[in-house]
């Protein structure tokens, strides 16, 4: 099977947590951003994560794509129904939390952005659809000042978190996405969260290249 992602995008994160944490044989590959012609002739549509499942065929949407890999391989993991305060906690920070991780992604180290062309494409697409990233950026601040209370009052949310459930493959490409803002205070809970299941899932931080 294989994958199809960009290394930034959240949604797939999704599918590459349970690609890793089951040790699946998916190959993981990625697609361009300004490519709008490959995932449009898989699924329709310009679109990530695709998988490529075993007939050749292809899946978008990253839950289903959990769903169907993980049916690949006992025990099941993304089981039960999302946490609903974390649910909660990760749509109240998604906008702030997104306006800081965006504009750095369109900045940042990953291979769908190796081109001029590419990066060039996925800084329009997100200038697009979150305005002046420039503006974003120097709003750091303030962002901050909303995201780290939030951040601090899910403290106690993760620390009776000791398992994987479907509920990390929403709070995880959340959190993963603000590691790439330097100097971002994360509490001790959340910091071993992290740490726990980037080591479980084999997906990196963005730590090293937080800006
Ligand atoms: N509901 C979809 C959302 C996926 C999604 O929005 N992916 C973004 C990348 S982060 C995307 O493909 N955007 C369209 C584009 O590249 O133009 C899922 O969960 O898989």
């Amino acid at each position: 099977m294989k994958l199809f992602i960009y290394q930034h995008c959240p949604f797939c994160l999704r599918a590459q947590m349970i690609v890793g944490l089951k040790s699946l044989p998916v190959d993981i590959d990625i697609i361009m951003e300004g490519d709008a012609e490959t995932p449009t002739r898989m699924v329709g549509r310009k679109v990530v994560p695709i998988l490529q499942k075993e007939d050749g065929s292809y899946m978008p949407e990253s839950m289903d794509i959990v769903h169907y890999l993980d049916s690949k391989q006992a025990p099941l993991v993304a089981t039960g129904t999302v946490d609903a305060a974390i649910e909660a906690w990760c749509k109240q920070v998604s906008k702030s939390a997104f306006n800081l991780a965006v504009p750095r992604f369109t900045k940042g180290d990953f291979a769908e952005l190796a081109t001029p062309q590419a990066r060039e494409a996925y800084r329009l697409r997100e200038e697009k659809a979150f305005g002046d990233l420039e503006q974003l950026i120097a709003d750091t601040p303030a962002l901050l000042a909303d995201v780290e209370p939030q951040l601090a009052a899910l403290e106690p949310l993760v620390a009776e978190r000791d398992t994987i459930d479907i509920t990390d493959f929403i709070l995880f490409p959340v959190l993963r996405s603000l590691t790439i803002v330097k100097n971002i205070h994360f509490g001790d809970q959340v910091q071993a969260y992290l740490a726990r299941i980037a080591g479980a899932t084999g997906v990196s931080l963005l730590t090293e290249q937080a800006m």
